[in-house]
């Protein structure tokens, strides 16, 4: 089968590093196509990067549908464009964040998020509460790194997260960590065995689980507001983004 891992960002030393985490974890059979898209930010930090950055995630999901790709991975912990993937793609779209969060609470009673700059923390909130994973939400931590930051050697990164992700095992009494940026893909064992817990990198988790819904045949359902998006006409710079039919193109 071919997983079609989309970095929504457009630093390709991140996408890299990311296809390096999800072919890690890829079962033999599976092919892992990791991709940038061609427009957008380099990276990832409030509302306004995460919503223009969902135009170049469409981009890449359309281009899987005529490339055959059976499965999507969205490797930004914002999950950019995961519900409009969904109208566009067949197979299953999981978003790093979904795929994180609900890995945790099948394994801890409650897990802190460890994540890169303050501003991103009221992303990662509203995603815990639209996938209905607040419950097991006992923290959301940012650590003043931006993401460009995770590619700096030097940068001291792993130890700042590292030492957060204590913190935050000991003051919001979680069991589990989950990593709050797909850029942090490579740090989550060493981090885990320093700590004695859990830490899940969605990046890994998302692929695993678009993997077996693939496996298990099953496929974004067409019955609901997934179903392909309508046929219109799009105007201006967006044109060339009008749902195919017989009122669009
Ligand atoms: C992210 C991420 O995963 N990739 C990116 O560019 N920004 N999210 C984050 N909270 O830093």
């Amino acid at each position: 089968m071919r997983i079609k891992v989309i970095n929504p960002n457009t630093t390709r030393s991140m996408t890299e590093r990311i296809a390096a985490g999800a072919r890690a974890v890829a079962a033999p059979g599976t092919e892992i196509v990791a991709v940038s898209p061609a427009m957008g930010p380099v990276s990832i930090e409030g509302h306004y990067d995460e919503a223009v950055s969902a135009l170049g995630v469409l981009d890449e999901v359309r281009r899987g549908e005529r490339d055959g790709i059976d499965g999507y991975v969205i490797a930004c912990f914002g999950d950019p464009g995961l519900r409009a993937a969904r109208e566009v793609a067949r197979g299953p779209v999981v978003g790093v964040a979904e795929a994180a969060m609900h890995a945790a609470s099948f394994i801890a009673t409650g897990f802190s998020i460890v994540t890169t700059l303050e501003r991103t923390c009221d992303i990662a909130r509203q995603l815990a509460e639209s996938y209905g994973m607040a419950r097991f939400c006992r923290g959301i931590r940012g650590t003043d790194l931006a993401v460009l930051d995770l590619e700096k050697p030097g940068s001291e990164a792993r130890r700042i997260i590292t030492e957060e992700c204590r913190r935050a095992l000991r003051e919001d009494r979680s069991d589990a960590i989950v990593l709050g940026c797909a850029g942090m893909t490579d740090l989550a064992a060493a981090i885990a065995a320093a700590l004695d817990a859990p830490v899940i990198s969605g990046v890994e988790a998302a692929v695993k689980m678009a993997e077996g819904l693939v496996a298990l045949g099953i496929g974004t359902s067409k019955r609901g507001a997934f179903a392909a998006p309508l046929a219109k006409r799009y105007v201006g710079l967006l044109e060339g983004f009008a749902p195919p039919g017989e009122s669009g193109r």
